[in-house]
């Protein structure tokens, strides 16, 4: 098998609701989406960078760069495995977006000349309903945010995450804890937002009977999150800290990692991902996919992942209308009443782009003969 070309569209879509978390807020979801040509089949993917280096160092820019000058080079030849194209980029230091999104590529190209769901090549069960959570932006007041919260329950979403910040935690968290009950699964992301020194603070946390609190401390830190943890007995997930299985490995070997958020984009692909998935199930490690207000690929891919058994905690990939007016794919994704997506059956990720709807969102375009 061998590839052809790969082409880079650069999407602007409108989001139904600014999104703001600790570090930032948009409006706009903004991305690049990946197309590998070759032998007559099309595999797609989306970047997960973002406008600015406030999650991640990584952005749009920065992706550009990453695939036209240091990925390409690397894609000759025959590919006999979709495996093998985090081998051929291990060279390429960090860029672990823009890794990810070309390798994406790659295995849905790959399963679709096998004429295979994306998930069977994965190693993924034949589940046909995903559970799934909901990311909640910082709203302007604890009454907005119990609304919506609380619109989001109704509609089936399987647990509520909340994002904080400083001024924005046990407040708006113990209102809603009070409006929705006991029972539902709330859990908080700060995104970096804290310090150590802000671990009394966190003692406020326990009764709220969160799930888990979401990357509290630095966003290159494990050391001081397990500080933080012996001192808890709410569990920490770690989100931006973990690029890779070795970093899963240390962070629960210090006590720094009582769940993970797994993003395909943040490690670089879906081999360290399996590997990831690997390990967490190997430790009993609570597991769950996070997000990146994926248009519908991101989602798709994010779904055939959620198919290893390794994830065992609803995640964030929401249905396509709690984010965008109109998704980029021909039939966009739809919460089920029981609170789950439909993975899709077809080949590959089993979603294809809607060529209407990308004419009216794509700014630029990019082709490399590979
Ligand atoms: O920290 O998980 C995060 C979105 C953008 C950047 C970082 C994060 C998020 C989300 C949204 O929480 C998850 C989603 O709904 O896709
Ligand atoms: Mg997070």
């Amino acid at each position: 098998m061998r590839l052809e070309e790969i082409q880079l569209q650069f999407i602007s879509l409108p989001l139904k609701t600014p999104f703001a978390t600790s570090f930032g807020r948009e409006d706009t979801k903004r991305a690049w989406i990946i197309t590998v040509r070759g032998e007559g089949i099309e595999g797609y993917a989306e970047s997960v960078a973002s406008d600015l280096p406030l999650y991640s160092e990584e952005t749009h820019a920065s992706v550009y760069y990453a695939i036209r000058d240091a990925i390409i080079p690397h894609l000759q030849g025959n590919i006999t495995d979709p495996q093998e194209i985090s081998l051929r980029l291990q060279s390429i230091r960090g860029n672990r977006m823009a890794k990810a999104a070309v390798e994406m590529a790659i295995w849905d190209w790959f399963a679709k000349s096998e004429r295979q769901p994306l998930y069977r090549l994965l190693g993924g069960r034949d589940v046909d309903r995903i559970p799934v959570g909901v990311s909640i932006g910082i709203q302007d007041s604890p009454e907005q945010l119990g609304a919506v919260a609380e619109s989001y329950w109704k509609q089936g979403y399987r647990r509520l995450k909340i994002k904080i910040r400083p001024g924005w935690d046990v407040i708006p968290l113990r209102l809603l804890r009070a409006r929705l009950g006991d029972e539902v699964p709330i859990m908080a992301d700060a995104n970096s937002a804290y310090r150590l020194a802000d671990r009394d603070h966190f003692k406020e946390f326990e009764d709220l009977h969160l799930m888990m609190i979401e990357q509290p401390l630095a966003y290159d830190d494990i050391v001081d999150h397990a500080t933080l943890a012996k001192t808890l007995s709410t569990p920490i997930c770690l989100d931006e800290s973990i690029h890779s299985v070795d970093d899963a490995r240390k962070a629960w070997e210090l006590g720094a990692l009582g769940i993970i958020n797994l993003k395909v984009g943040r490690v670089g692909g879906y081999a360290p991902s399996l590997a990831i998935e690997a390990f967490a199930r190997q430790h009993h490690i609570p597991l769950w996919c996070g997000g990146m207000l994926e248009t519908g690929i991101g989602r798709a891919h994010n779904l055939h992942l959620t198919t290893l058994a390794g994830f065992t905690l609803p995640g964030d990939t929401s249905a396509s209308d709690r984010y965008f007016w109109q998704d980029i794919i021909t039939e966009p994704f739809a919460l089920n009443a029981d609170g789950t997506l439909t993975v899709p059956t077809g080949p590959g990720i089993g979603v294809d782009l809607d060529p209407k709807r990308m004419q009216e969102v794509c700014t630029y375009e990019e082709t490399w003969k590979i």
